[in-house]
């Protein structure tokens, strides 16, 4: 298989590309396509891992599944075959990595959720004690687990760069006491759903990214769900606190990125053939690990 680095869907407008996603409006509603880049140190990689986009579309819709008696979401369909008659000239490039999902009137937060001590979480609370405002107790280390996971949102920045962690009493501000106490509510919910579901496969979920927005009124899920991109997931046998974790999916990447010694400036440089093969190997794990299904690509 070769890499998706890029959809080209002739006329159907196209109204962001994303790190790793491309998203198009059909007529009322929108169609989300993953494709096989991927970023490392906040690049996008000159080489592709064929078939991830698969991957993390189909990992998103299991969690949808799993979720649907929580919350509803955004999904309306998967299946090209049901997709409108103007997509299927381009079922190659659709199948298996898209989504035609419904328009929401998005919140302006990424609703985060933290179980463990990681990346920004771990930043602020070396500076201040806290994370997001909520207090922690002393002691704890890189990886630590928390005493209960915690709401910690972000706003995004304007250079739709790195998101800025805010506190709970900041989003209450932008969006209203009762909007804001239902999405902690949800994404904690969510949370530790996951994270359950995470522990019986063998995995720590240590946070994870949810966005919702709004349909017909109803606080719905929307965009992709506990993807490898969206989330922390660590090997539970290897977890060690007292440093940086081991990526589940992306740690052969970085360690090949680091051992040419990059600059992480851009360009980006490619991957060798077998580092490819290793990552892609790491996605398909995690979808079998999570799903108990295989996938063929
Ligand atoms: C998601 C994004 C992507 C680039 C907008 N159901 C929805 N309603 C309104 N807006 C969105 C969604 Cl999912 C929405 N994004 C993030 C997704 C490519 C950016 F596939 N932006």
């Amino acid at each position: 298989m070769t890499a998706l680095l890029k959809t080209q869907l002739g006329d159907i407008p196209l109204l962001a590309r994303g790190k790793v996603r491309d998203l198009y409006a059909v007529g009322d509603d929108l169609l989300m396509v993953a494709t096989d880049r991927i970023s490392a140190f906040d690049h996008i990689l000159a080489t592709g891992i064929p078939g991830k986009g698969k991957i993390l579309t189909q990992i998103s819709q299991f969690w949808f599944e799993l979720f649907k008696d929580l919350v509803p979401n955004h999904l309306i369909s998967a299946e090209v075959r049901q997709y409108p008659a103007a997509l299927q000239p381009f079922a190659d490039q659709l199948e298996g990595r898209s989504m035609l999902v419904r328009r929401a009137q998005m919140f302006p937060v990424e609703c985060v959720a933290r179980g463990y001590l990681a990346g920004s979480g771990w930043k602020e609370y070396q500076a201040n004690s806290t994370v997001c405002g909520v207090p922690l107790p002393a002691g704890l280390l890189d990886g630590s687990k928390l005493p209960e996971a915690i709401f910690t949102p972000a706003t995004k920045s304007q250079d739709g760069e790195h998101d800025e962690n805010v506190s709970y009493e900041v989003v209450a501000g932008q969006i209203g006491e009762a909007d804001a106490s239902q999405l902690r509510r949800l994404t904690l919910a969510l949370y530790e759903k996951a994270a359950r579901h995470a522990a019986t496969c063998g995995l720590i979920l240590a946070d994870t990214k949810f966005e919702f927005g709004r349909i017909d009124g109803k606080i719905t899920l929307a965009d992709e769900v506990l993807s490898p991109d969206s989330s922390r997931f660590w090997e539970a046998e290897s977890w060690q606190p007292g440093g940086a974790q081991p990526s589940f999916d992306k740690q052969f990447v970085r360690d090949y990125l680091e051992s040419i010694r990059w600059n992480k400036q851009a360009p980006a440089p490619a991957l060798p053939a077998e580092v490819v093969e290793r990552t892609l190997d790491k996605y398909l794990e995690a979808f079998r690990r999570l799903t108990g299904r295989t996938l063929a690509l």
